[in-house]
This record gives C-alpha cells, structure tokens and sequence, in this order.
C-alpha cells in the first residue's frame, strides 16, 4: 500500500503549490544540459490546480518510479493470517515467483521501484496530493530494450481537472517531479445535491459516521487505477510495471461491513477501520507477461497487432496461491495486460455476484457463472462465497478467453475445454489457486444488497450535440509534428472525417462546459475487437447495435471503457462538468493506442482561465513551452 501521510504542505518539501514549481535546476548533459524545471507539469495559469483553494490536498502521497529494488517497507494493510501467510517485515524481493530471479533495474519500473504492485486509498472529501518523481534512468538507451523515460500517470477515470490528468502530452523527465492534485469529488458537485443534505453523497468520517458532500450520490466511484499514459509508449511502461490500483470510500461503498446505517451497503471488508478494510476486500490486477532465458522480462516493440504474453500473473505474481476463509470476498479485478482479453469463470462452475463494472457499483447485482470479457483497463468487481467449500478444498480462478493474437481474443472456451489442457494459448485455464483454510474468527456480517447505485437520472438534460466515433487500420495522418504527431496503422475517424492517427496537438473534439452529448463508438470490421477509453467522465451505454435490448444487464450501470465487439457499436451518453482543459478518448489495447489510436478532445471554455482552443504543451527538459494546436477537426466546436 502507498502510505498515506496527513498535511502535504508540512510533508512535502516544497510544498505544492497550485500552479507548476519552476524552480530551476541543472540538467543532465544526456538531456541537453542547462537548467530545466524541479516539476514537469506544464507552467502557468492553465495547467494550474483546478479547485486547490477549495479542495486544499488533506493527504500527501509521496511515490518515485524507479527501476526495480527490494521492498523493505512492505505493508499489505492486513494481518500475515489475511495475507497467505505472507512476512511483511521480510524484504520482497522484485521477482514474479520465489523460483524466478529478481528483476533488474532496467527491465522493472515499478512506483517505488517495488512490489507488489501498489494501492492507493483515498475517500471522499479528502484531496489527495500525489506527487509523481521521476528516477528513471536520464540516458534513455538504459531501459532494457522497451520503455521510455518519460512518464505522466493517469488516474483513470478520475473526476479531476485535466492537469491531473496524466495527459498523454504532459509528460515530464528523469530528475523531475509532478504534483496531481485529486480532490476526489462527486460528480455534479456544481449542480446537483449543492448544499450537501442527502448522506448518500458523504464520505466516511472516520469514526462510524458520514462527511456529507456535494453532488450526485448516483455518480460515486469505487475501483480505479493509474498507470502510465506517455504518448506512443504507454503499453511499454505499463508492462513494466508503471500501474497500481486506487480504492476509493465513500458513504455508500464504506469498506467496513458492519456500519449498519442505512446508507453503507455492507459489502465484503472486513470491521477493524472505520473504512477502507482491506481483509475481505481484495484488488486482483491480471496482467499476461513474457520473459527471456534468463527470467527478465521481456516486450516485442515490433508487435502493432497487440503485444502477448505467454504467462499469466497476479499482482505480478506467477502461479499465485491466496488462502480464503470460508466467508464473502470482495474482489476487484482489473485487466492491466496489454492486449488480452480475459473471461473469468471458477473451476468447479459455481456462481460469482457482479457487482461493479469499471469501478461503479452496479444499480442491481447480476449472478454469473462466467464474467463478460474483459477488456484491457476494465474493473470487474465480483463477490465469491467461500462458505459453500469446506476447509481443505480449493477451487481456481479460470481464464476462458483465448488469443491467437493481439487484435481480439479468437475464442470463448467453454469451461471444461479451458480446463482440459488442450488450448494452444498458454494463458488459457487455471490462473489463481484459491485455497480454503479456515472458518472465519468472527461471522461474516457482510451483504450484497438487491440495489445498489441506481444511474444517474439524465432525461431531463438536454443533448446539446451528437457525435460518431470509428476505430479502424488504415488510417492517415495529416501533421508531421515531431513531438505531438504519430504514424501508425490505426486511427480513428470523428464526424465522417477521415480515420487520423494520433496527434495530441489536434483537437479532434470541444463538447461545452456544462452540457450532455452522445457519442457513438463505431468498430470498422469484424477482425479486431477494440476497448474504447472516454476519460473523465462516466457513460451510460444507450445502445448497442443501435438497440437498448442488446446492452446485457452488466453493462447498464455507468461504465469508462466500452468494447465495441466486432463490427459492434456502443452509443452512450455523458456529461461535461465540473472541471475543464484537454483529455483523451483511445483504444485500451495499449498497443493499439500506442500505434496510434488515441485523439484529444477538450472542454475549454468553463470560464477563465481556459481558452478557445488549448494551446498544446511541449514538454522538454529545460521546460514546457506552448504551442497552437496542429489541427481543429471541422467539426470539433
Ligand atoms: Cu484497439
């Protein structure tokens, strides 16, 4: 876990400051020598802190990404007993199983240089100042054959100003620092609950009661996660390890399943904090990897199709084992692979309860015994009840989802031919070894309540504007940037245009501050599936195929990432609010958005200081300048 250290204006030296800290310092000669900026975040008003007068950071979160080490201060939040037994005062050691080496420093780039991979926990009506320093090597050969550098972390999906972002443009260098500021809000604060009466929009208080604050109660956030979002080498430092899950509690997702107050919904914890128990209630982060002859990992950079590996991994662990109580589990699952699509099942076919989908608890709980697939950066969060197993038994985690290659999985296995053996696909079959150990010490007092977060009501908002979005190869590139513009196989037509490959000095689309809009994501063929993801806000998916029949009752909550399916479409609908500047729409096969499937749209004009357009930020080691944007689509105002 990260830890989280109260009052950043005393924690951090220097203490943040709302707009970027130019302070100068020398530069690296392999980095062009000079001075450059302490912070990388770009200067001045508009990459300045949006609300840091009114949501002033409460906690400092302190982290590096760095090249792999041993962990010395590992704290898995929990008792040893909770943990597999695991000796948290022994070092970890930077390796994926005991029997494997320990990484390198040029192959792993972890935050803190470390595993396991971490968690952040934050809550609301608590902003977080999450300060980003880059210890990467300064020569950029020294990577291990892939990776870049140059990083900007993204809190996805987080309800931030864009500065916050981890805009794929505001990257910043080795020997630098970047200060996000999270104030984790409700959406709708502006508009909706404004005076802060309903408990339902609250925030643990720490002692059993509820922070109430402003917005929509239907738009609280459960599951996220940040990873790296460099422009053209995200799939790169993403498998390197640059990602990590955020929790975040609220009045209604408390983490504490015995505050019986109407509100919390209980769900599967644990009791020993006021929030955030992590005892019953744990993050999965799968992830596909391959290693050379002598354990390292490894990338292929030539692969546009979508990279694969040939090793499954949790928590970047290999052939884990994770010892249960026969009790309720949460777990919040993530794909944080590069290309895979999985689908989950347990091996003895016994159900798993769905309850959130990217993140936001679901209007109604859905009773599965096989998941969806899940797309890449898609948050899957079930229920398994342990209680039906006796002590002694085991059952596994199972993938279904088989890839011949990176542009969608080939087929969904049925689960006794994923168990048998006979797939090609390695990463097909049994990938997590649950083992039940023991009753649990207190009864399990947790619930799975039969409603949970109904939508957001959106019918009386108006739709200020339609807009169409299709995601092909094949596509053009029209500016020849050296630092914004990409050339690769795919792209992404708005409007009717023509499909462009990545610039993120064009603004492909400007929705206005405070509006609604429905955007369709269009599939150009049946060859490749493509998870779409819309930063910032949350959708709600009107139809698929043109029909709300086709949208399956997992999907009806509010969603971040839409797979299209082949030759599929997805309409949703969402809202412009609260904070502005530039964010991004792209593929989630991060090979896909690297290559070059990812386009900038922006809400700018929310008031001063936002212009019409944004100029483009131009980060270098001697600092950030601006330039006009390449490029406005016709249609994009
Ligand atoms: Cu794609």
């Amino acid at each position: 876990m990260l830890p989280r250290n109260p009052n950043p204006f005393t924690f951090l030296n220097p203490a943040p400051t709302a707009q970027a800290n130019t302070t100068q310092q020398p530069v690296p000669a392999v980095l062009g020598g000079g001075t450059g900026p302490i912070e990388g975040r770009p200067p001045g008003p508009i990459w300045a802190h949006q609300g840091f007068t009114a949501f002033p950071p409460i906690i400092a979160i302190d982290v590096t990404q760095e090249g792999a080490k041993a962990n010395t201060v590992y704290n898995p939040g929990v008792p040893s007993s909770l943990n597999s037994g695991i000796d948290p005062t022994a070092s970890f050691h930077p390796r994926f199983h005991p029997n494997l080496p320990d990484q390198g420093p040029l192959a792993l780039w972890t935050f803190n240089g470390t595993l396991p991979p971490k968690l952040m926990i934050g809550r609301y009506a608590e902003p977080i100042l999450f300060r980003e320093h880059n210890k990467l090597p300064a020569d950029r050969t020294q990577n291990g054959g892939f990776g870049i550098h140059t990083i900007t972390t993204h809190e996805h999906n987080g309800h931030h100003g864009a500065e916050n972002d981890g805009f794929t443009g505001a990257f910043f260098f080795p020997g630098q620092f970047y200060d996000y500021h999270y104030p984790i809000v409700l959406a709708g604060r502006n508009s909706i609950n404004t005076a802060a009466t309903d408990p339902r929009a609250g925030s643990p208080n720490g002692s059993g009661g509820i922070i109430k604050v402003p917005g929509d109660w239907h738009e609280t956030m459960s599951t996220h996660w940040f990873h790296d979002h460099m422009f053209s080498f995200t799939s790169q430092n993403v498998y390197k390890g640059m990602a990590g899950m955020f929790n975040i509690y609220s009045a209604l997702d408390r983490g504490n399943e015995a505050i019986n107050d109407g509100v919390n919904l209980r769900l599967p914890s644990g009791t020993a904090n006021d929030f955030g128990n992590l005892d019953y209630d744990v993050n999965l982060m799968l992830a596909d990897k391959a290693w050379d002859s002598n354990g390292q990992l490894v990338f292929d950079i030539f692969q546009t199709d979508g990279f694969l590996g040939d090793v499954m991994t949790v928590n970047l662990a290999y052939r884990p084992f994770f010892e249960v109580e026969r009790r309720k589990y949460r777990f919040r699952i993530l794909n944080g692979a590069v290309a895979r699509f999985f689908k989950i099942a347990l091996s003895d076919g016994s159900p798993m309860i769905f309850i959130a989908n990217d993140g936001n608890l679901m209007p109604s709980p859905v009773v599965l015994t096989e998941l969806d697939e899940q797309g890449i950066a898609e948050r899957y969060d079930i229920v398994i009840d342990f209680s039906r197993y006796s002590i002694g038994q085991k059952v596994w985690m199972v993938n279904l989802a088989e890839h011949e290659d990176g542009k969608l999985p080939s087929k969904d296995l049925s689960l006794s031919e994923a168990l048998s053996g006979s797939s090609s696909d390695p990463c097909v079959g049994k990938f997590l070894e649950f083992r039940i150990v023991r009753d649990p010490a207190k009864p399990d007092v947790s619930q799975v309540p039969a409603v949970m977060i109904p939508n957001p009501d959106l019918s009386t908002i108006a739709v200020t504007r339609q807009r169409t979005f299709i995601f092909g190869d094949g596509a053009k590139q029209t500016t020849n940037d050296p630092v914004t513009s990409f050339r690769g196989p795919w792209g992404i037509g708005t409007d009717g245009g023509d499909q462009l490959d990545a610039d993120f000095g064009r603004v492909s689309a400007a929705p206005g501050f405070g509006t609604r809009e429905i955007w369709t994501l269009r599939n150009d063929g049946g060859g490749w599936d493509h998870p779409i993801h819309i930063h910032f806000e949350e959708g709600q998916i009107l139809a698929r195929n043109g029909s709300a029949s086709n949208v399956p009752a997992w999907e009806k909550g509010r969603k971040d990432v839409y797979r299209l399916r082949p030759d599929g479409s997805v309409t949703i609908t969402m809202q412009f609010r609260d904070f502005g500047g530039m964010f991004m729409e792209h593929c989630h096969n991060t090979t896909h958005e690297d290559n070059a499937m990812l386009l900038r749209w922006e809400i700018d004009n929310g008031g001063s200081p936002f212009l019409r357009p944004l100029p483009t930020p131009i980060p270098t080691p001697q600092g950030v300048t601006f330039r006009n944007p390449d490029d406005i689509l016709p249609t994009a105002f």
